[in-house]
């Protein structure tokens, strides 16, 4: 009986042990999520594809991964966005909502989840995040006089004054409140920031980013944070669970969203740090390996919410990457003046394939960029129609015309550079290199285009002799476009599946192992070769 029950307990705690090693961690991207007042433009599109494909890079390069965007509901933009409409602001989340998730759609992203931070599943984690720190002495509650600006949701310091004493007319009206608030102590742990970001060079890229932080951490006194607002100013946010008369500041709800949903998800650090009744623990997501940002929201991403996570006894992500702002011919992107990209009119004239590589081969993550049309149009062609396009294109027709679509004997005349080109990319898009990635991989379509000019196989077709060098030829083009198709397939999920699918290949080119020369089988047989990208007369 004894033996039987030991027999039991070591069972139990053997089952325990392999369900919690075969659980392992996955790579984490997140995005910023968007205010929803509005509708979406280039500037969000070109975050969203960012982390889009760095999340497909992973999981072709073998990585289990978690890709999570979504949407900022609460806070004064919205509220103020929803009255303009006079509608109430949960209505008026939930109608553009649906069109946010449609452009997601359209993007094609390969997100986890979605979340909405008026979701009960978002709200009750803030709420219980809250109440924590509280309990542990983190918050306290003080009176502020100030000047106040309503349009920006903001006290005015002596420094916003102009020289003649006035507080500019952007700030519209200006009164002096007396008000009281809930404020986090950000202060005491300025010194341990600064120690965490010198030794962790990674944890704000690109560099130049990371150094803009340390010198506004070095060169202020940071200021305790206030996380509420009381309801008689706002009401469209998070009630504080410890004080009904106050809802949570907007930033503090939605950086939350980077954990609420690991939680909601089982993640096992996050469940072992927040909830008092534990559930069992299903995933393994935090720390975020990324988070993608844009250069404006620095401050919340690389200041308060290291402190926030500290505070939390949570360990902190991995890095947060920075990307620049985009213009459009050198100016704001702004409704007011009509100066907008409309990424949906783009994608439905060229594809969203062209959109995607525009937007990744344009700008690098980091600087500011510039959208031109006639910038898009010469990329497009070159790169695309007579780039890729053409070489696709080509080849499998010449393999159809003179072959009859017989993949012939394997030759590996282009295998080193093929091989180069793989081996770069692999090493670049473990860096979030994308910009160079596709560099790397149009390096072997022009060299490949090179090759069909210097063999000339239309020539070695009308000479019987030349036979065995034509199936050379002919193998060594096909065989580059499917070590293409595999290599660009996440940053062009579709024109990768048309590449495979016009070499009759049912697989799906999603992984970074297929990407090695001599794969593709002699004798089989390419199915029908149609343009990638049509030439465009413009
Ligand atoms: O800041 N070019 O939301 P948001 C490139 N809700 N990126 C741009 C851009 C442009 N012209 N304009 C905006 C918020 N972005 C908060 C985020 S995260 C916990 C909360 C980027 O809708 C911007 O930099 O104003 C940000 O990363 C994202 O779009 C959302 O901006």
């Amino acid at each position: 009986m004894r033996t039987r029950m030991n027999g039991k307990i070591a069972i139990a705690a053997f089952v325990g042990q392999t369900a919690r090693s075969i659980m392992s961690k996955r790579f984490y991207i997140t995005t910023a999520i968007d205010y929803v007042n509005g509708q979406p433009h280039l500037g969000h599109a070109y975050e969203k594809i960012v982390a889009d494909v760095i999340a497909r890079s992973r999981r072709s390069l073998g990585q289990e991964v978690f890709f999570l965007t979504g949407l900022d509901e609460h806070g004064q933009k919205v509220q103020q966005a929803a009255q303009a409409e006079k509608k109430d602001p949960q209505e008026y989340c939930d109608a553009l909502a649906a069109d946010w998730l449609a452009f997601a759609k359209k993007l094609e992203l390969t997100n986890d989840d979605f979340v909405r931070t008026t979701e009960p599943r978002h709200k009750e984690f803030v709420q219980a995040i809250l109440s924590k720190l509280n309990d542990a002495g983190h918050f306290y509650k003080a009176s502020y006089k100030g000047f106040y600006s309503a349009k920006e949701e903001t006290f005015l310091t002596e420094k916003d004054r102009r020289p003649d004493g006035t507080f500019d007319p952007s700030y519209g009206e200006v009164v002096e409140l007396l008000e009281e608030n809930y404020y986090f102590k950000l202060g005491a742990h300025q010194q341990w920031l600064i120690e965490f970001i010198e030794k962790n060079p990674a944890f704000v890229q690109p560099d130049y980013r990371r150094n803009e932080v340390l010198g506004f951490l070095k060169n202020n006194t940071l200021e305790d944070l206030c996380i509420s607002r009381p309801v008689t100013r706002l009401n469209w946010g998070i009630p504080l669970p410890f004080d009904k008369d106050f809802v949570t500041y907007v930033w503090f709800d939605a950086l939350v969203n980077y954990i609420s949903i690991a939680a909601a998800h089982g993640d096992e650090t996050i469940l072992a740090k927040a909830e008092s009744g534990r559930r069992k623990a299903e995933i393994e997501l935090w720390p975020a390996d990324v988070h993608v940002i844009g250069k404006d929201i620095l401050k919340f991403h690389a200041v308060y919410w290291p402190i926030m996570l500290k505070a939390m006894e949570l360990p902190l992500p991995k890095q947060i990457l920075v990307h620049g702002w985009w213009q459009k011919d050198g100016a704001k992107i702004s409704k007011s003046t009509g100066n907008i990209v409309d990424p949906v009119a783009v994608i439905d004239e060229w594809g969203l394939d062209a959109f995607r590589f525009y937007v990744l081969r344009e700008l690098d993550i980091g600087p500011d960029g510039n959208w031109t049309d006639a910038g898009f149009r010469a990329r497009y062609s070159a790169e695309l129609a007579n780039g890729l396009g053409n070489l696709v294109n080509r080849s499998l027709s010449m393999l159809k015309r003179y072959r009859n679509g017989i993949v012939p004997a394997k030759s590996d005349e282009l295998a080193a550079f093929a091989a180069k080109a793989a081996d770069e990319t692999r090493a670049l898009l473990k860096q979030n290199q994308l910009q160079a990635a596709l560099q790397s991989i149009w390096s072997l379509v022009t060299r490949a285009n090179q090759y069909v000019d210097q063999t000339a196989p239309f020539k070695l077709a009308k000479d019987p002799a030349q036979s065995k060098r034509l199936d050379e030829v002919l193998y060594n083009l096909a065989e580059t476009c499917r070590v293409l198709a595999v290599l660009i397939q996440p940053f062009l999920p579709g024109t990768a599946v048309k590449i495979y699918t016009q070499l009759g290949l049912t697989e799906s080119p999603d992984k970074f192992s297929e990407a090695v020369w001599g794969k593709l089988e002699p004798g089989h047989k390419i199915g029908e070769p149609s343009p990638l990208f049509p030439r465009k007369d413009v």
